[in-house]
């Protein structure tokens, strides 16, 4: 039979990418039930081209549901995600509520789908955008070579803090248009968008601001920490030494990560290259005589991890630099947790 979806946190930005990924994948839905806060609760939406009107969050929204998707924040699902689970639905959780936990599975279907299955609390954690931007590729590298070492710098769309980044952004883009003098002058910036910083710590416009989510323990933030310990879980490498620094530009959606990898083997930049592009869910996009690499400008709305710039190491033949591309509403955040929520749809049409 085919089974019944809740998708929670309907009307979101994450929530709105996922009703367009629903529509335009292959049909694998029995009924599909919105849900979000008692605020949007009767808002109609469209998903697989019908209407469907939004219910408010509540314990028996979850009853009949098979899987529940949460795009919703971290304090939401922590509280929510467990009702869905104790009512009988699969949880699959996009926010940072589980994914730690060892009694939930981070899936990444490219690269573990195999862990979908150990859900001992009967909920799965979708990856943060950043981790998912690089991670399918990096999976596909370490099953050839073995990484040992992972250093990465990002540059992470505004989008990745939700409407509010996305709207601060062109706000502040708005404000700074008209002055072709600006940033030539030491606050120049700031003073042009005023206070308005949303949820950024400085002016995004005309700006980079190397800074994303909340100060942990010496210096690192909440994001960095995500890249590191999420990597070792999905890639199921505990030793693996990763120094992340992530850093906020001036783009809508779409992360962007250079990463330097090195394995317990010598690489080669040609092979290296033919792997990834053999990869599924990658895209090989490297001719940077003709200007070819990826660019969020032209990644965006699109699916898979697009890798362009790969270069054995100068100084490390066991070391590959690469650039990666990943639409973070889309892999990062939808699409991933649409995949993760096919593959338990299968062991309920197969039975
Ligand atoms: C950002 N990656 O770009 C973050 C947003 O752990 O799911 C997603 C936070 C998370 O700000």
């Amino acid at each position: 039979r085919l089974p019944t979806l809740a998708v929670v946190g309907a009307t979101g930005a994450v929530g709105t990418v996922m009703l367009d990924i629903l529509s335009t994948r292959e049909n694998v839905w029995g009924e599909i039930r919105l849900v979000a806060s008692a605020r949007s609760a009767g808002k109609r939406l469209t998903v697989r081209g019908e209407e469907v009107e939004v219910q408010a969050l509540a314990p028996e929204v979850f009853d009949g549901v098979d899987v529940a998707m949460f795009d919703v924040p971290d304090e939401v699902s922590k509280e929510w995600a467990p009702i869905a689970a104790a009512r009988g639905a699969v949880a699959v959780d996009n926010s940072g509520a589980f994914r730690m936990d060892p009694d939930v599975p981070l899936v990444v279907p490219e690269v573990n789908a195999d862990q979908v299955r150990n859900r001992p609390r009967g909920i799965i954690s979708n990856p943060n955008c950043t981790t998912l931007s690089m991670i399918v590729a990096i999976g596909a590298l370490h099953r050839a070579y073995r990484v040992t070492d992972l250093v990465v710098s990002s540059y992470q769309a505004a989008s990745g803090a939700g409407q509010e980044g996305i709207d601060t952004l062109h706000d502040q883009i708005g404000k700074a248009a008209a002055d072709r003098t600006l940033g030539s002058r030491a606050g120049d910036v700031r003073a042009a968008v005023g206070g308005e910083l949303g949820p950024f710590p400085a002016p995004l416009a005309m700006n980079v601001v190397p800074w994303a989510g909340s100060l942990k323990e010496d210096g690192y933030s909440s994001e960095e920490l995500k890249v590191r310990n999420e990597s070792r879980k999905i890639l199921g490498h505990p030793d693996l030494r990763v120094a992340a620094t992530c850093v906020r530009v001036p783009v809508v959606t779409t992360h962007a990560l250079a990463v330097h990898a090195t394995f317990a083997q010598e690489v080669d930049a040609a092979k290296a290259r033919e792997l990834l592009a053999s990869a599924p869910g990658v895209v090989v996009q490297d001719d940077p005589a003709n200007g070819e690499f990826p660019t969020p400008a032209d990644v965006v709305g699109t699916d898979p991890t697009w890798v362009g710039r790969i270069r054995r190491s100068i100084d490390d033949p066991n070391s590959l630099d690469l650039f990666l591309c990943g639409d973070n509403l889309r892999k990062g955040a939808a699409l991933n947790t649409a995949q993760i929520a096919e593959v338990v749809a299968q062991e309920f049409i197969q039975g």
